[in-house]
């Protein structure tokens, strides 16, 4: 380890390295403990046992978790030929062509990112996920494409999960050969809330293709097409997968004092996404706002403006969305979002398997055995107890998000984050400030980040007890919220017709705000170079996905990086174990790897020591292990 630690060391890699160096460098004598996988679990679980786990705020001891029942599916059946080997055997532009003209309604299901994006604050983890891809794709391989990454699950894998994305895309990739994998791509701001190098952006694209996702989904947050040539670029140049382009759907069509988003405006961008190259144009309806009969207007004037395939997405928060869906499907849009039956609804999207029942006997209608699809709603029924502590509280479709507009995705999340700051009990208020800012800002698309931006902003007055009125008559006086201050600047680009100038002299005070794409003024990444300088920061072992995250994420991945030094691969930890820990007396056997497994028996916990410290005895394969962990409850 001491060789290790010299021959690694900057100074010594440099050749600048003297005879003093070794007595210079106290660093040299750290030596990492090199523990064992199994010890480094242990670990972990011992940490639970005695802390919690810091990402469950309030543990419910009396609540009954059901283990989930696999005696359904099987696993002995082949994979049936699905749209993956479609798009394999005709390339992008020929499978675009027959998408379009395959008269039968598609499916995506949202199950694996949106939906627990949406309903549990993004923390499905692939554990959970990895139990059933297989019997998901040999049971519904006539799914059009299951959206599975992007979005905040990047961030709330290394984050809170603390695992590996491009694993968990690689291991979905392995279960689902047949079916298209989907991603969402928040344009040049990749799966981030800021934007990156335009390069940087190029190599995740490759790299996300290589690893296993077909479609992208690329929007912008204030639907601004300089944000999405580029990307949309990347995907045709850089993988054979599919450029689905996309609107995101923000007001009322059909409302007409509501002008600014209006029918010509949604024509003329799906026209721009076609001509810049997009296979599939997406309408993104990140809130629920888009009405049945708006739907009829919108799609039908879409298939009339365009020659490539539709795909509808909505969030059912109204609770009125699957209406939305049937008028959808009578325009003829072509590909339909929807999420297995327990992990839809409200802020999710709309319950698959009743969408399904619906165009039963219908011309349109595409067969899937039921009674699978309800087996398969079990299984997330049940996965979804355990994740009780990230429920978001609503109880019922409402009405209100016509007027707050908060995306689905949002929703779960900014209601925590208003209760972290204590103003859970003005919720309402807070709902209703997110609609004033929006106006504040001149109705503004709103979806991650320009969303975030809005919420920020709204916690933000509500906080501190403001108005909007407040900010425009002593806005001088005021320094706002940093993701406020970077949106007037123009680092997430520009919004349709503009920013409100005198808003943005208030915000900005001296600060100059720019106009062009905010990754121009962006260095790009100089590969080579970087890499080796993250390899030597962080290990010749870490992968090139491993300076991705970290290029998008650094101090996110960092911390994930300690983690996994502390406690190895926690991603293979059941996740009951991975929330609440073990019972005294309870056992588990856990999969480390392929072929791998270890049982462990957790008995008892010691009392306190001087040192704060507490013994927590384990049986592991049959023999006593002890681990001592820090109490710091
Ligand atoms: C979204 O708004 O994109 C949906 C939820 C995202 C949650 C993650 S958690 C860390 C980061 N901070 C936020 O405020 N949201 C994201
Ligand atoms: C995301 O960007 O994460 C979204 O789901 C936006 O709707
Ligand atoms: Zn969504």
């Amino acid at each position: 380890q001491f060789l290790q630690n010299i021959i690694n060391h900057p100074k010594f890699i440099s050749g600048d390295a003297t005879v003093d160096f070794v007595k210079s460098h106290s660093e040299l004598f750290v030596f990492k403990q090199r523990k064992d996988r199994a010890t480094k679990l242990l670990t972990f679980l011992a940490d639970v046992i005695v802390n919690g786990n810091p990402d469950v705020k309030k543990v419910e001891q009396d609540r009954v978790l059901r283990k989930p029942d696999f005696h359904s599916f099987n696993l002995s059946k082949p994979y049936e030929k699905g749209t993956k080997d479609l798009l394999t055997e005709l390339g992008p532009e020929e499978f675009s062509k027959w998408l379009r003209n395959d008269p039968q309604i598609h499916y995506t299901d949202t199950t694996f990112r949106d939906a627990h994006q949406s309903l549990l604050a993004t923390r499905m983890r692939s554990f959970d996920m990895l139990k059933i891809a297989e019997a998901y794709a040999k049971d519904h391989p006539q799914t059009f494409s299951m959206e599975v990454w992007g979005g905040a699950t990047f961030d709330v894998c290394l984050r809170f999960l603390h695992e590996d994305p491009w694993d968990r895309l690689a291991e979905i990739r392995k279960s689902v050969p047949n079916i298209l994998l989907q991603m969402l791509l928040r344009g040049s701001n990749g799966v981030g809330y800021k934007a990156y190098p335009d390069n940087l952006i190029e190599a995740f694209v490759e790299k996300a293709w290589e690893t296993g996702v077909d479609i992208f989904r690329i929007f912008d947050s204030l639907n601004w097409m300089k944000s999405m040539e580029p990307c949309i670029n990347f995907v045709r140049k850089r993988t054979k997968g599919l450029a689905e382009g996309t609107i995101c759907y923000t007001g009322d069509i059909l409302n007409p004092k509501k002008t600014k988003y209006n029918l010509a405006y949604y024509l003329q961008l799906a026209k721009q996404l076609e001509d810049a190259g997009a296979h599939i144009l997406a309408v993104k309806d990140m809130a629920g706002l888009l009405k049945p009969y708006a739907a009829t207007e919108l799609i039908t004037a879409l298939r009339d403006t365009v020659k490539i395939p539709i795909h509808l997405h909505t969030h059912d928060t109204s609770s009125v969305q699957s209406a939305t869906y049937l008028k959808a499907i009578e325009a003829g849009v072509d590909v339909v979002d929807v999420a297995l039956g327990s992990l839809s609804g409200l802020t999710s999207q709309p319950n698959f398997n009743s969408v399904v029942e619906m165009m039963r006997f219908q011309e349109r209608h595409r067969e899937f055995d039921q009674a699978s699809l309800n087996n398969h709603s079990a299984y997330w029924e049940t996965v979804r107890e355990y994740y009780y502590p990230f429920e978001s509280g609503l109880k019922a479709g409402t009405a209100g998000v016509y007027q707050h507009e908060i995306p689905g995705g949002q929703y779960s999340n900014l209601r925590p984050q208003a209760n972290a700051l204590g103003l859970g009990a003005k919720w309402e208020q807070i709902k209703a400030t997110y609609a004033e800012v929006n106006q504040l800002f001149g109705d503004v698309v709103k979806v991650t980040p320009s969303s975030k931006v809005v919420g920020d902003m709204a916690l933000y007055l509500v906080s501190n007890d403001l108005t909007t009125v407040d900010v425009l008559e002593r806005g001088n006086q005021i320094s706002f919220p940093e993701s406020v201050q970077s949106f007037f600047r123009g680092e997430l680009g520009q919004p349709e017709g503009g920013f409100p100038k005198k808003l943005q002299d208030i915000i900005l005070k001296e600060d100059k705000p720019f106009t062009d794409r905010p990754n121009e003024h962006l260095a790009p990444v100089d590969f080579d170079k970087e890499f080796e300088a993250f390899q030597q920061k962080y290990g010749k072992d870490k992968k090139f996905t491993d300076f991705l995250s970290y290029e998008l994420y650094p101090k996110v991945y960092d911390d994930y990086n300690k983690h996994l030094e502390l406690y190895g691969d926690v991603s293979k930890i059941p996740t009951r174990l991975f929330f609440y820990g073990l019972q005294p007396g309870e056992e588990a056997i856990i999969d480390i790897a392929r072929g791998k497994s270890i049982v462990v028996k957790y008995q008892s916990v010691g009392h306190v020591n001087e040192d704060g410290m507490r013994t927590v005895f384990f049986k592991l394969n049959g023999q006593s292990r002890n681990i001592d962990v820090r109490d710091r409850s």
